[in-house]
């Protein structure tokens, strides 16, 4: 089993995903924020690229649906939820629909159609994810959201972390990037005081996102793998 990295949504191409299995990781904060939702109970996440698509989308689920997201870190003019996996509580999302949209995230798991499964990780899900995809006994390449389309720290040692997982599950062969990040891992695993020296976690920071980097922080909370079908995210059975 092979396992690749792509660094960022801007670096996503068909060739490198055709025939794969593709785990999507935004750890700070979009993946983290879809794992909770499903993790509370949400029926279906819709990722969407525009603002003005979540907006059409509403429309058709009406009260059923939570609007969720954000540009710049912060939460969009109109919508219910900001980027915080914190707000995704089972009181606020059991049963309904999420329409989310956000800068990095939602553009790489869209990114993704192509592949032969799409799937949503972070640290949060860790070892479940690589458990799932060490099952399915198929290339992986792990799809790093990046930050504005640039390599991201956050998000490449959490891969490193789930490729640990898998490695301890499964025989598998790493390119160059996938090596680096699993070695990047392992020299820290206490991923906060590696990352607390990356440009997004700062940016979060200086927001007064301090919980949200707390929980994200976090390895395995949850069982639960979102699915990307294609239209929508939701529990993967
Ligand atoms: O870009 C994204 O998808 C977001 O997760 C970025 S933020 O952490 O909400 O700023
Ligand atoms: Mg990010």
């Amino acid at each position: 089993m092979k396992v690749d990295i792509i660094i960022s949504a801007d670096y996503i191409e068909q060739d490198k995903i055709k025939g794969k299995n593709t785990l999507v990781i935004d750890m700070l904060r979009a993946t983290s924020v879809i794992t909770t939702a499903v993790m509370n109970g949400c029926r279906r996440v819709i990722p969407v690229l525009t603002v003005e698509r979540a907006l059409e989308l509403a429309q058709l689920y009406k009260e059923d649906c939570i609007l969720g997201g954000e540009r710049k870190a912060l939460k969009i003019q109109g919508f219910h939820c900001s980027n915080s996996p914190l707000e995704y509580t089972k009181e606020l999302v059991k049963d309904r629909t999420l329409i989310i949209s956000t800068t990095n995230g939602t553009r790489a798991i869209q990114g993704c159609k192509g592949a032969d499964a799409i799937f949503i990780g972070c640290l949060l899900n860790g070892r479940a994810s690589a458990e799932r995809l060490a099952a399915l006994e198929k290339d992986i390449v792990i799809v790093n959201a990046g930050t504005y389309g640039e390599f991201s720290m956050d998000d490449f040692i959490c891969s490193g972390y789930i490729i640990k997982c898998l490695k301890d599950i499964v025989p598998i062969e790493m390119t160059d990037l996938a090596y680096t990040a699993y070695h990047t891992y392992n020299l820290h695993s206490d991923i906060t005081s590696f990352i607390c020296n990356g440009r997004h976690y700062n940016v979060l920071k200086d927001l007064g996102f301090t919980r949200d980097l707390e929980y994200c922080c976090q390895k395995d909370i949850t069982r639960v793998v979102p699915y990307f079908n294609g239209e929508y995210i939701t529990i993967d059975n």
